[in-house]
C-alpha cells in the first residue's frame, strides 16, 4: 500500500473503533463504478413484488437462513470479476485490525458473503436498527465478529434510503431503542462504507424514483463459521483454481 493508503487505513480503523463505522471516499473510480453497473445488470436478481410482500409481512429471521443456498447465490461463486474488490488490501488491513482476534493458528479473516443490494428490492422498505453480529450468540462490546462493507454504485442520501447508524453504539451494553436518533450517511458512487457488526444500524426508505444499488462484501473472524458455506458451493477443482489471495479468505 502507498503512504496515502496507509494513512487512509489508519484513519478508518480509528473511526471504526470510535464510532463503529467509517467511509472510504473514492474507493473505486468512475470506470470501476461503470463496471459495477454492468455486473449488477448481469447478476442482480431483484425479488419480485410477491416475494417482497411476503418478506415484509413476516419478521426477518436468521432461522430461515440456508448457508449453502446463500453461498450458491454469492457473486464469488458466479463470477471472478469482483475478486480484486473482495481482496482489496485496504479493506483486508482494516478487517484484520478491527475484528476480534482468534488463536494464531486460524486464518485472521474470511469472506462471508458478496452480493448486490438495491433499496428498491430489500426485504423491507425500512430496515429497523440491528447489529450484524447478532447472528452469533457471543458478544465482546467493541470487538466485532463481522465487518460489513457497502460499495455505493448509486448515490446514497437520506432520501434514497441510505444506511443509518447510531454512532458509538458498538460500545453500549444495552439494546438501543428502535426509535433512537440515527445518522444517515451520504455517499457518492464509488465510496465504501465499512462498519463493525457491533454497531446498531439500519436503512431508510427510498423516497426517490432512482435506484440505490451497492455491492455488499462481508468479512468475518477467521475462526468463525461464515454465514455462507463457500467450501460447499465450490468444487475442489474450482477451489484449486481460485487466486491465492482469495482462496486464503475462503
Ligand atoms: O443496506 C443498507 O443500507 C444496510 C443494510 C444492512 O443492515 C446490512 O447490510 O447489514
Ligand atoms: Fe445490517
Amino acid at each position: 500500500m502507498s503512504t496515502d493508503e496507509n494513512l487512509c487505513v489508519d484513519q478508518a480503523i480509528t473511526e471504526i473503533n470510535k464510532n463503529g463505522y467509517t467511509i472510504l471516499r473514492g474507493f473505486v473510480d468512475q470506470q470501476g463504478v461503470e463496471d459495477l453497473k454492468r455486473l449488477a445488470d448481469k447478476y442482480f436478481k431483484p425479488l419480485g413484488m410477491e416475494a417482497r410482500r411476503a418478506a415484509a409481512a413476516r419478521d426477518y429471521s436468521y432461522s430461515e437462513f440456508d448457508s449453502k443456498e446463500a453461498a450458491r447465490k454469492s457473486l464469488l461463486v458466479q463470477t471472478r470479476e469482483v475478486d480484486d474488490l473482495v481482496t482489496d488490501q485496504r479493506v483486508l488491513s482494516i478487517a484484520e485490525a478491527v475484528l476480534l482476534e482468534g488463536p494464531p493458528y486460524y486464518r485472521r479473516v474470511r469472506t462471508a458473503g458478496t452480493g448486490f443490494k438495491d433499496a428498491y428490492t430489500r426485504e423491507r422498505d425500512v430496515r429497523s436498527l440491528h447489529r450484524d453480529d447478532a447472528i452469533y450468540p457471543v458478544r465482546i462490546p467493541g470487538k466485532p465478529l463481522v465487518l460489513n462493507t457497502l460499495l455505493a454504485i448509486d448515490e446514497f442520501t437520506p432520501e434514497s434510503g441510505s444506511t443509518t447508524f447510531v454512532p458509538g453504539s458498538h460500545l453500549w451494553d444495552k439494546p438501543v431503542d428502535p426509535d433512537h436518533e440515527t445518522v444517515a450517511i451520504e455517499m457518492d458512487p464509488g465510496d465504501l462504507a465499512l462498519f463493525g457488526g457491533e454497531v446498531w444500524h439500519g436503512h431508510g426508505q427510498n423516497k426517490t424514483n432512482g435506484r440505490q444499488r451497492c455491492l455488499a462484501m462481508l468479512y468475518v473472524c477467521g475462526w468463525l463459521q461464515p454465514f455462507n458455506d463457500y467450501n460447499a458451493a465450490f468444487s475442489d477443482e474450482q477451489l484449486a483454481e481460485l487466486p491465492e489471495n482469495l482462496a486464503e479468505l475462503i
